[in-house]
């Protein structure tokens, strides 16, 4: 991206001339700021293929000032909006200047010029007639690149083929990709988990990972730099060896290969889920499973949304990230408040809505009814 604040707008150089007043001074206003350019964080977007398309940001510079000791008005900032867990570096120096990780949270990415003085400003005793100004300030200028790293609360880890978008499929809203073919998915996926209470879990899923993958078999393991923000890790395991493998061996394998890449995802949370477990192979492996690893894992089938280990994967999930409510998303709960919108006139307040007062910010006093 090239981003460019705006430039300040100039000082003016100007004297008041009016009928009546003789020598009137020095009245050049002074010139407005630039806009700047700022980056803020948005649940609403979710890829930075816009800005692809268009990577050329510039702010608007600032007015000039002008006679009569008027200002300029200032450049309007402009706002970028991408999505959380954008990092945003310098392309030539690869210093990263910003991290946005929430929800409207506002990073100045390029200042806007300081507008340039009038001159009213240069006015002394002995210099009563200054035609001196000062130009606006430049704005910063960069190129920027941009990187995405998913946030997801949770992220899905296994070999290909384990179910890991069948499982994203059963308990989100996501649709994506399922095939008994291995590296169906090839990008990344989030799905969103609702819970009774209205709360949220966000999981990703990624591409599978394969016996040297860390040395760039398969797809690689760089999708995994979209786990790092995740807070717990959940590994999915073919339990009924449906490609021939054993199922303790791909735990193992998915681990070494994880610490390859970056040794502290595996001091993370995470949970084992032993999928495929409607199949009769399945039983008959997990003994093993748990003989070898010392793991014992949590029992699921992907493709049927009432298997009982859904509902408890779903909510060891929920134990372990407590999720907060979205509190920009949530109004007071108070029944019936939606229909009471803050009334602008007096006459529209009943009493039922004094009531819900303390939420809405109604001040106002009922006016009594006219017998
Ligand atoms: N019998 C059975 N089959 C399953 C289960 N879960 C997934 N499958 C099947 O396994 C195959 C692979 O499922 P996917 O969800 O695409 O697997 P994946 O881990 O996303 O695979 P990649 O995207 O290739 O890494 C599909 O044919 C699914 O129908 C399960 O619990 N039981
Ligand atoms: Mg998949």
């Amino acid at each position: 991206m090239h981003a460019r604040a705006g430039k300040g707008g100039d000082g003016s150089s100007s004297f008041r001339r009016e009928a009546c007043v003789p020598e009137g001074g020095p009245d050049g206003g002074d010139g407005g700021r630039g806009g700047h350019v700022i980056f803020k964080g948005s649940h609403d977007v979710d890829s930075l293929i816009a800005l692809y398309f268009a990577p050329q940001l510039f702010a608007e510079d600032g007015v000039a000032g002008r006679g009569q000791k008027m200002y300029g008005r200032r450049g309007e900032d402009l706002i970028v909006r991408v999505p959380c867990g954008t990092t945003v570096l310098d392309a030539e120096t690869g210093v990263q200047m910003a991290d946005i990780v929430d929800h409207d949270q506002e990073v100045i990415i390029a200042n806007g010029g300081k507008g340039g003085l009038g001159n009213v400003h240069f006015r002394t005793s002995t210099h009563q007639v200054p035609t001196e100004h000062t130009p606006g300030d430049m704005g910063e200028e960069f190129r920027l690149r941009l990187e995405l790293k998913t946030i997801a609360d949770a992220g899905l880890l296994g070999f290909p083929n384990a179910g890991k978008s069948s499982l994203l499929a059963c308990v989100s809203d996501a649709h994506p990709k399922i095939a008994s073919y291995p590296f169906t998915t090839l990008n990344p996926i989030v799905g969103t988990i609702r819970y009774d209470d209205f709360s949220q879990l966000r999981v990703a899923d990624v591409p599978g990972i394969i016996e040297g993958a860390s040395a760039g078999v398969g797809l690689g393991i760089d999708f995994l730099k979209h786990l790092a923000r995740s807070r717990v890790l959940v590994y999915i395991i073919d339990m009924a060896g449906t490609d021939n493998r054993e199922p303790w061996k791909d735990y193992l394998t998915l681990r070494r290969e994880i610490e390859q890449h970056n040794a502290e995802l595996l001091e993370r949370p995470s949970l084992v889920l032993a999928n495929k477990m409607d199949e009769d192979a399945a039983t008959e492996n997990l003994p093993k499973f748990i003989k070898k690893t010392k793991v014992t894992p949590l029992q699921i089938s992907a493709i049927d949304a009432d298997h009982p280990g859904v509902a408890q994967f779903k909510q060891r999930l929920w134990d372990i990230l407590r999720p907060q409510p979205r509190g920009e998303w949530r109004s007071p709960v108070v029944a019936g408040a939606a229909e009471v919108m803050p009334a602008t006139d007096a006459e529209f307040i009943t009493e039922d809505a004094l009531k819900l007062a303390p939420f809405l910010d109604l001040t106002r006093k009922v006016p009594k009814k006219k017998k």
